[in-house]
């Protein structure tokens, strides 16, 4: 079942009934329609909430939660412009009287970012897809070839929340990547897929300037019958033109990932020197095979960006710690 048409579909009409409401009565259809609580197209959406599979639920439940309040907060809005007294023209509002300037909110260069980089990636094709920031082993790990012994699953270079124990069955980490939606996008859906997903990894990295224990990473996913690295290049150079601009340099250098194979690390030219925004590679067949994937019938290419130095190169910003500090004199240039 496809829940997210479901909602997009649900939410685009109810929009569009709410927006062309003229009168009371035309606005209390809609509610009835759209958000009655007996029946209706909400009521038979939770309907469809519970057939969700038991892990899928908390995304898909926060996705309702969410496209119901944005209905809901549409339909208020409405009541209250349909409420408010039309002034008759020669009424005592003047408006050629200077009006006092209202400084509005913005949203946080890091939003901006992630927006842009949703929407560029949405024009090439690839959809958006999240995942949870709470993982077991078997994502953040296992199912990407990353095996017990491997330095990356030092709990030292990781935040467990809690280990394997008769209690817990699984233990419990902060994602260390956003390479988990990979696994959870193929465990769920069947080739080909073009995915994206943008989100919070953290790390107990030692913070510099280009370096934070939390930052945002955008994955990318494609899995086909002729999925090469050529498609991989074309994709992340396309990608850095839409966002940096078309002359900016870019550099893929060899490099390992045990998830991929071959791996490269993917650079950008500032000033005199190359920044890393990203890693990327084919995806190892192993992956393929533990998430149920053919490997000898598709393959495909992943990648894993820094969202923050990304906006950082296309602004000159010169410390990623900027982006944390709740600055207003920083916020309000962007
Ligand atoms: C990864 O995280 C891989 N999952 C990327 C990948 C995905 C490879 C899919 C292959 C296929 P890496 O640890 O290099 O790789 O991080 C990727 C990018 O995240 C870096 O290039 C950098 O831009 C950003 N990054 C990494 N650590 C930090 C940090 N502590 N603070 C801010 N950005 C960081």
């Amino acid at each position: 079942m496809d829940y997210e048409q479901s909602f997009t579909q649900y939410e685009q009409d109810a929009l569009v009934a709410i927006g062309v409401a003229t009168s009371a009565e035309m606005l209390e259809q809609a509610r009835i329609e759209f958000l009655g609580k007996k029946q209706g197209r909400l009521k038979d959406l939770q309907s469809v909430l519970g057939t969700v599979p038991v892990d899928q639920k908390p995304i898909v439940g926060k996705r309702f939660n969410e496209i119901k309040e944005r209905v809901t907060a549409a339909w208020e809005q409405k009541q209250l412009t349909l409420k408010a007294p039309k002034k008759a023209a020669g009424s005592e509002l003047d408006v050629t009287l200077p009006g006092a300037a209202l400084a509005l909110g913005k949203l946080h260069p890091l939003t901006q970012t992630i927006e842009e980089f949703k929407d560029i990636m949405a024009r090439l094709g690839f959809e958006s897809e999240e995942g949870p920031e709470v993982e077991d082993e078997w994502h953040n790990f296992v199912a990407l070839n990353i095996p017990e012994d491997h330095p990356a699953r030092n709990p030292l270079d990781n935040f467990y929340l809690s280990v394997a124990s008769t209690v817990n069955q699984e233990a419990r980490l902060l994602r260390s990547q956003t390479s988990t939606v990979q696994i959870r996008t193929m465990e769920r859906r069947k080739p080909p897929v073009r995915i994206v997903s943008v989100g919070r990894v953290y790390r107990p990295d030692q913070i510099d300037a280009t370096h934070h224990m939390m930052f945002h990473q955008m994955e990318g996913l494609m899995v086909g019958p002729d999925v090469t690295m050529a498609s991989l290049k074309t994709v992340l150079q396309l990608f850095a033109a839409a966002y940096l601009g078309e002359s900016v340099p870019v550099r893929f250098r060899p490099s390992f990932f045990p998830f991929t194979e071959p791996s490269v690390e993917f650079d950008v030219r500032r000033g005199n020197s190359w920044l890393e925004l990203g890693g990327a590679g084919m995806v190892d067949p192993n992956v393929l095979s533990a998430c149920g994937y053919d490997p000898e019938a598709v393959s495909g290419f992943a990648f894993g960006l820094g969202i923050a130095r990304f906006c950082m190169m296309r602004h000159g910003i010169d410390d990623i710690r900027h982006f944390y500090e709740n600055e207003l004199r920083f916020l309000q240039q962007f």
